[in-house]
């Protein structure tokens, strides 16, 4: 998979060279470059924002350095005939972010992620980039952040552990939270015994089919009381 990332603070990303997801770097499985928007202006200041049409509080991102980097990373595609990129624009006012969406991300060949800042970015951009690619404003949740090198950062990992090879023993990626839309049961280690508080015996008892019982009861227990509204569909 092919992942660039277009923000004004590339080193936000710098954590992404490390534990799975830089290792699948390494291997080639990730291509992910970060590139700096302000690579793509020329005026003396590099500047990539200005005051809103129509008057109102705080800047807007302007479309040029925005139209020029989405040209060169689409027609950078090795092979005229590859599909579409999809291009992620993390917003507050996208559609929600679900381990579905993550799926479905992960099966596609290159995905452009273009981070915000400041009140957003000049609304010509996305009908724009919806000519070139597939357009997608995605959101993590309802609470606003900064801007969207940390959404683009929580998507990038949780979209790059479901490519195939990304996750060494492909078995963990499927008792997961999410995965089967109930939360995951509770997990134990050694020792059986600490401060007191004792491992649930059951789990001690060898019987594999009583264990597979008891943890699918957890999971429907503990989503119920956190998270009824997993349940309601
Ligand atoms: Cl994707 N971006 C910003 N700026 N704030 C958010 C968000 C995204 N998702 C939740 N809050």
């Amino acid at each position: 998979m092919h992942i660039d990332v277009v923000s004004i603070f590339p080193s936000y990303f710098d954590g992404l060279a490390l534990s799975l997801l830089g290792k699948a770097r390494e291997s080639g499985l990730l291509d992910m470059h970060v590139h700096d928007l302000r690579d793509w202006t020329f005026d003396r200041h590099r500047t990539v924002d200005d005051t809103p049409y129509g008057g109102g509080a705080g800047m807007v991102m302007k479309p040029e350095p925005w139209g020029l980097a989405l040209d060169q990373l689409v027609s950078t595609e090795a092979d005229a005939a590859a599909p579409r990129p999809t291009i992620i624009f993390p917003s507050p006012a996208g559609e929600v972010f679900t381990q579905a969406t993550a799926r479905d991300l992960s099966t596609r060949s290159h995905l452009i992620f273009g981070c915000g800042r400041y009140e957003g970015i000049d609304e010509r951009v996305f009908e724009y980039a919806d000519t070139i690619g597939e357009v997608r404003l995605i959101s993590l949740g309802d609470y606003v952040l900064n801007g969207g090198e940390v959404a683009s950062m929580a998507m990038i990992e949780a979209i790059g552990r479901l490519v195939p090879g990304v996750v060494g023993n492909p078995e963990s990626l499927v008792e997961e939270s999410h995965e089967d839309g109930l939360l995951e049961y509770p997990s134990y280690t050694k020792p059986s015994s600490w401060r007191e508080r004792e491992v649930p015996p059951i789990l001690l008892s060898g019987n594999h089919a009583a264990i597979a019982k008891w943890r699918a009861e957890q999971q429907l227990e503990r989503t119920r009381r956190r998270r009824p509204d997993l349940l309601a569909d």
